[in-house]
């Protein structure tokens, strides 16, 4: 089902007026309310009331990670404090967490767009969700959550971890979605063995490939859907596939306006090339971002899809800007190395990359682990080298490999720690 098809299936051009109308106040309420916005504003020479809409976006200042640090935790509120309803957090990897705060409207806006994700993954009201994202800071669990309770359905809140306890309730409450990481669904899988048939999951937060996209649909006998969002923007809910196609993810484009820009110049590319993904929010009350760099690496293309929705589709994640590895002067994403691993039907879909570095020399090793039906060879040289191989020939790049028995490797209950970079900073 559709959630809103007023709203998902809108010719293109009415779209194009409808955004071109709520980038416009957008910008007027940035330049009102923010400070911040409004001295960059004014630099830039944008009158909001002269601002003519999208022709002109190109004219508004980008918005990055580091002007939230700079501005950490209210410096960029729309609204005065007290008219919060919420603030979720991402941890990040260091420094200060960014801070996602939601009027009662932003939440409602939310609840919408993860309800519309739920739709789009073949979610309907009466189904019971089972939720396995993190329930607090991390916007997971409460995201899908009011989606869920949007939709119509019976959510069952179980947030991460406990893995064998969420079989059972998986089982018995009859669960036919389960939103959760792709890498705790493929967790999961292991510990049901089998036992759990679900029609769709709902999955995202971290990248993952088609080849994984096999491994769980295998798994769980449904539909595994890849679901974007971030913190800053709002959380899950961004965008998100469709059951039918399955090609790229339908961004909420009344709510969100996207770009794809070269990363190094910040120049707009055209559809079909890969890039990073820009967004600009058009219906948040908190705190409305012009611009804003995610970091994220895709490509955008238009035009109507097989499910009848209108909206543009992002392709999946290929990477961040910042976690594009460089190992000896060779660039590497990890979902590259991913898509390795898992052409083998003998590897399980656990993997970890360690980095060091051995007499001034990057040292790259991959270690992964047998599927859990197959018979190890007692010397295991030769599958060893074959990986090592097909890595050479899809990197351009040596690595060492190391293949471990089953269930050697750690799981992950929510985003999986795929790189450890053990190099000195240089
Ligand atoms: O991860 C929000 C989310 C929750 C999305 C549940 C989907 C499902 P943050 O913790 O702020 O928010 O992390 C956002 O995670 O900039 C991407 O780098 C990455 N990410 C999110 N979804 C995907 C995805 C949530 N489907 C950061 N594919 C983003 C690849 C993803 N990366």
């Amino acid at each position: 089902m559709i959630f809103d098809p007023a709203a998902e299936c809108m010719p293109e051009a009415e779209r194009a007026a409808l955004q071109a109308e709520r980038l416009r106040a957008t910008v007027a309420a940035a330049h009102a309310s923010v400070p911040y916005y409004r001295t960059r504003l004014d630099a830039a020479g944008v009158r909001p009331a002269a601002f003519a809409g999208l022709a002109e976006l190109g004219r508004l200042p980008f918005t990055t990670k580091a002007d939230l640090r700079e501005h950490y935790p209210f410096g960029l509120l729309a609204v005065p404090r007290e008219q919060l309803a919420r603030v979720h957090a991402s941890s990040g990897t260091r420094g200060r967490p960014t801070i996602a705060p939601y009027t009662r409207a932003d939440l409602d806006l939310w609840s919408e767009m993860c309800a519309r994700s739920l739709a789009l993954g073949g979610g309907a009201p009466g189904d019971v969700v089972h939720v396995a994202y993190g329930y607090g800071l991390f916007t997971g669990g409460l995201g899908l959550h009011y989606g869920a309770e949007r939709l119509g359905c019976t959510v069952i809140p179980a947030s991460a971890g406990q893995s064998q306890r969420q079989i059972t309730l998986l089982r018995d409450l009859g669960a036919v979605g389960l939103a959760c990481t792709p890498s705790y669904a493929l967790h999961l899988a292991e510990v049901a063995a089998g036992s759990v048939r679900l029609r769709y999951g709902i999955h995202g937060a971290e990248p993952w490939t088609d080849a994984m996209r096999a491994r769980i649909e295998a798994a769980f006998g449904g539909d595994a859907i890849d679901i974007y969002g971030l913190s800053e923007i709002i959380g899950p809910g961004v965008a998100c596939e469709c059951r039918e196609a399955k090609d790229g993810l339908h961004i909420q484009e009344d709510a969100f306006l996207a770009e794809v820009v070269d990363p190094a110049t910040g120049a707009p590319l055209p559809e079909g090339e890969v890039g990073e993904l820009v967004l600009t929010t058009l219906r948040k009350e908190a705190m409305p971002l012009l611009r804003y760099r995610t970091g994220d690496l895709c490509s955008l293309t238009r035009g109507t899809c097989r499910c009848g929705r209108t909206t543009a589709r992002m392709s999946r994640i290929k990477g961040r800007v910042d976690d594009m590895l460089i190992v000896r002067g060779v660039n590497v994403f990890p979902s590259e190395i991913e898509a390795v691993v898992l052409e083998s039907p003998h590897l399980a879909p656990h993997y970890q990359v360690v980095l060091s570095q051995e007499a001034a020399l990057d040292r790259m090793e991959l270690q992964v682990e047998w599927a859990p039906a197959t018979q190890p060879p007692l010397d295991d040289t030769a599958a060893r080298a074959e990986l090592a191989h097909r890595l050479f020939e899809r990197l351009g790049l040596h690595s060492d490999v190391t293949i471990h028995a089953s269930g050697a490797l750690p799981r992950s209950e929510g985003k999986a720690v795929r790189v450890l970079d053990r190099r000195r900073p240089s």
